[in-house]
């Protein structure tokens, strides 16, 4: 199975939840992650190593592939073509199958090569995927949500049993010693965000949630096979109850090892339970991602995000003490809520220059209110005149305000944001943000100067912003390569 992520990102999660599921089943897997960035001589070494006339299917995850100027995929839609029809080449028989969060985004009619891919998987893929290898092993049918092209979803074949799941990482994924992984407590969540193109919101508290014991089995396992201390936490939402908190901070305090992680948190969960922000720090949490997404108070009201500025900076006030610069903050904002206007961009650019604001959040990620007319998973795409929007060919007009003149204000916002920073100013797709954090530190030798960059903007090694992106730029690339040597000398 294939999957990448940008290359300041650890693995994408997917395909080892995945492998691990149909390993189970006795089938055997190989992943190979990185495949977008391999040369044409890598990925043909790779293919020739891996795939053969005995290989029934071949699986391709879209959930990091991510940026879709270069294609659906990552990657020109000519290169796309030529590898999976080398794929083809080498195993006549393979049905190619496509998942992962991308895949519901678009028509499937549309997705670049999808007369070269046999089945699209939408949602969840365990059983989806486990169903499509049996039948091809069994030369049997398996069901589908519709035939042209096939759709299989997470309503066809449901995965009910993530409580009690595990991801392995085997010795065949050539894990670079050390390497930062990402891991799931938890799947869902409790909210349901009106503009949440998330799948699986509005679950009660506590479902898809494994216990102390399997998680504390799964980390040591990670820690003693690869010796793992850094995660993504790839859980939508790290702290939806006391509980779940609880249970994370048990778990890594029983640990014989530290972790330090990065994750989704929620900071109006944050201020009704005064005692989080500080289990948290205390559990391993280097980098919170939050999305604060408006100060704009009936645009809050309207979409679920209901604090409102004035009880959003007490609660900055209360991690900027708590958290003494610590934990590095993201947060997430969105421009072009039902209330927003043109002005609103000026009054989100003052607030983040601002205290308690400025002391705390580090990185913003800004964006452009998405309704998409085909997809219809998020409230607003199902119905986006009840939130006062109309929809237009290109994107959506309120009485305020568009797409389009969103989108340049967003873009506006980031830059002026990142103007006066020192170190990671790139106002672009490649800053080093919260989520590279655990990977970065896991594959540094300066630990504490990096967290320096981040957190306060200082450094006594490198000199400037370039200095220090050729530093993790070139981290990134020994790993990968590390990571290749590994995987092509594997016998
Ligand atoms: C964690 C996360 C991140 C982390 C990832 C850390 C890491 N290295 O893994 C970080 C913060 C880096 C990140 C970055 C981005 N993310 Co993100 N991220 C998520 C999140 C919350 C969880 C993803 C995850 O790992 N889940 C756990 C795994 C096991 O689930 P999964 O990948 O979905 O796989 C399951 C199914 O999809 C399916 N499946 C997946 N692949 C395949 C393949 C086959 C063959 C089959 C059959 C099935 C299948 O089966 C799997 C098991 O059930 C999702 C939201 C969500 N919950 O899906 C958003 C999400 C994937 N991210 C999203 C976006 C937009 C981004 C960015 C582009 C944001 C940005 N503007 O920079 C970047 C892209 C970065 C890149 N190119 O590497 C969107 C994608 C939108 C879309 N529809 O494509 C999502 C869906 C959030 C959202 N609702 O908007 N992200
Ligand atoms: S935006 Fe976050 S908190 Fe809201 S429903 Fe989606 S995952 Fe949950």
């Amino acid at each position: 199975m294939f999957a990448d992520s940008a290359m300041r990102f650890a693995r994408p999660l997917s395909i080892y939840r995945l492998a691990t599921h149909l390993r189970a089943n006795n089938i055997s897997v190989q992943n190979i992650w990185g495949w977008k960035n391999f040369n044409p001589t890598d990925f043909y070494n790779i293919c020739k190593k891996f795939i053969g006339a005995d290989t029934l299917v071949v699986g391709i995850s879209t959930t990091l592939l991510g940026n879709r100027k270069h294609g659906f995929f990552g990657i020109t839609d000519d290169v796309l073509r030529l590898r999976l029809k080398l794929i083809r080449k080498l195993a006549p028989n393979v049905k190619i199958i496509v998942g992962g969060s991308q895949v519901a985004e678009v028509p499937m009619s549309t997705i670049p090569a999808h007369e070269l891919v046999d089945v699209f998987v939408t949602g969840q893929g365990e059983e989806s995927l486990l169903a499509i290898v049996q039948a091809s092993q069994n030369n049997s049918r398996f069901r589908t949500a519709s035939l042209d092209p096939n759709i299989v979803t997470q309503d066809t074949y449901p995965y009910l049993d993530f409580a009690t799941s595990k991801t392995e990482f085997v010795k065949e994924d050539c894990i670079v010693p050390g390497e930062g992984l990402s891991f799931e407590f938890a799947r869902g969540c409790i909210f349901k965000c009106s503009f949440c193109t998330y799948q699986l919101t509005g679950k009660t508290r506590g479902d898809y949630s494994k216990n102390f014991d399997l998680i504390r089995e799964e980390l040591i396992a990670n820690y003693n096979e690869h010796g793992t201390q850094h995660y993504n936490i790839v859980d939508d939402l790290l702290n939806d109850s006391e509980d779940k908190v609880n249970l994370v901070l048990d778990v890594a305090e029983s640990l014989p090892f530290k972790i330090y992680y990065s994750g989704f948190i929620r900071l109006d969960m944050l201020r009704r339970f005064p005692t989080m922000a500080i289990k948290l720090k205390d559990s391993g949490l280097v980098g919170a991602f939050m999305g604060i997404e408006t100060i704009n108070d009936a645009s809050g009201r309207a979409v679920g995000k209901g604090l409102g500025k004035e009880r959003i900076n007490e609660a900055l006030w209360v991690l900027k003490e708590k958290w003494q610069q610590q934990v590095m903050v993201e947060s997430g904002l969105i421009l072009g809520l039902p209330h927003d206007t043109p002005d609103t961009k000026y009054q989100i650019l003052e607030w983040l220059r601002s205290a308690p604001v400025c002391d705390v959040i580090r990185d913003i990620s800004i964006n452009s209110l998405g309704i998409n007319r085909y997809r219809k998973i998020s409230e607003i795409d199902k119905e986006p005149a009840k939130f006062g929007y109309t929809t237009t060919e290109s994107g959506w007009t309120t009485d305020n305000y568009n797409s389009e003149q969103a989108g340049i204000d967003a873009k506006w916002v980031t830059n002026e944001y990142y103007k006066d920073r020192k170190y990671n100013n790139l106002a672009v797709d490649s800053k080093m943000d919260l989520f590279t954090l655990p990977y970065l530190l896991s594959i540094a030798d300066k630990p504490a100067e990096i967290m320096d960059v981040l957190l306060r903007d200082q450094s006594t090694i490198w000199q400037d912003h370039n200095d220090w992106n050729n530093y993790v730029n070139q981290l990134f690339k020994n790993h990968r390569e590390r990571y290749l040597n590994l995987l092509l000398e594997k016998t």
